[in-house]
């Protein structure tokens, strides 16, 4: 049983839509749950105007009845409510009457960091807003809904996911600086799973193994440009006897180096993954750049966009892990029923006397 998601959506076109497929039926979703996950997305500190533009909620168009899933495809969206300043600019067919609103000029000055040089060479585009809609991170807001409901379906299991920034309040105080001088700042974020039993991913192939999976699904996240499981890049320095987590004769551990993953499978200590986020690259005293129509030396693009969003990557990299996790639970639970799927994982927690 293999659980997928496709999603669409431009950061200023109508909506983002997601659909899951390969959930269980029976499983129940709780609206207000998935729009808190997409509110915490939007409140971290450093964001830009557009959040107060946009009341992010989940819409269900399918997969869903009375609150319960029906096994078949679910289908999400979260409208972006911009989208009405820019509906000539982004409207998906040609549009009609004189050009009003955002988007009606060309931009041709790619921002360095962002998608938009590499975007408008490999697509052969001439305006760099077909390549940074899709590349923006606005995109996140439905992998937060998606990741909902992964979380959702651990909940089933027990397990809990938690994201949050590292260090917060030299964060916040790192970003006023950043906005002070017209600049932008990144961070580390860590989020932590509670409950994952042992035997989640495998050795037996490499794109199997969780801790890959897992820093595949947080890398693919915009802006991050690092990942690590437990000690992480530390246990390169370390000796073996300091890197390695001991086992006890009830066969758990005293300490978690290894993050909750040995060999690519869960050990059944917390998993602990984090990621680094590079400063976003839309910075308002622009960077050196070229203008791709005139061929001349120009400054970047500046358009209204976040100081920061580490705060937001925290709930974002949530998503991300409770999805892997979710997958990887499917994978070995399986279950066309969430009764199966919970009957499955009890067995297995009963053969191996974990808890
Ligand atoms: C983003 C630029 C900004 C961010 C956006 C990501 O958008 P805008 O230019 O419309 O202000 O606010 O993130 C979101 C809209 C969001 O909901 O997270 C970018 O270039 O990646």
């Amino acid at each position: 049983m293999s659980l997928r998601l496709a999603t669409a959506g431009e950061s200023h076109g109508p909506a983002l839509v997601a659909i899951v497929t390969g959930l269980p039926a029976g499983l129940e979703l709780d609206r207000d749950a998935i729009d808190a996950d997409l509110r915490r997305r939007q409140e971290g500190y450093g964001r830009s105007p557009r959040q107060q533009i946009e009341q992010d909620r989940v819409e269900v168009l399918a997969g869903l009845r009375h609150g319960r899933t029906l096994g078949t495809p679910l289908a999400l969206v979260v409208r972006n409510v911009d989208h009405k300043n820019w509906t000539w600019g982004m409207s998906p067919w040609p549009p009609e009457g004189e050009p009003q609103g955002k988007g009606t000029k060309a931009v041709t000055l790619p921002r360095p960091g962002h998608a938009d040089l590499a975007g408008v060479l490999k697509y052969e585009l001439d305006d760099v807003r077909n390549a940074l809609e899709r590349a923006s991170a606005r995109h996140t807001a439905v992998h937060v809904a998606a990741g909902a409901v992964a979380k959702a379906l651990l909940g089933t299991i027990e397990i809990a996911v938690e994201g949050r920034a590292v260090d917060e309040e030299a964060l916040r105080a790192r970003i006023d600086a950043a906005r002070a001088q017209r600049d932008t700042v990144g961070g580390v974020v860590e989020v932590r799973a509670r409950g994952v039993p042992p035997g989640l991913g495998s050795y037996a192939a490499k794109e199997d193994r969780l801790d890959a999976r897992l820093a595949a699904a947080v890398m693919g996240i915009q802006a991050v440009k690092g990942v690590e499981i437990g000690d992480g890049f530390a246990l390169a320095g370390a000796f073996g006897s300091e890197a390695h987590d001991e086992i006890r004769t009830d066969r758990r551990r005293d300490t978690n180096r290894a993050g909750g993953i040995e060999a690519g499978v869960s050990n059944g200590e917390e998993i602990v993954v984090r990621a680094a986020m590079k400063p976003l690259p839309t910075l308002m005293k622009p960077l050196a750049s070229v203008d791709l129509q005139s061929g001349e030396a120009a400054q970047a693009l500046v358009e209204r966009s976040d100081v920061a969003a580490v705060e937001a990557l925290a709930v974002v990299a949530e998503a991300a892990v409770a999805w892997e996790l979710a997958r990887a639970a499917r994978e070995k639970f399986g279950g066309d029923a969430v009764g199966d799927f919970v009957a499955a994982w009890r067995g297995y927690v009963e053969r191996i006397a974990w808890r």
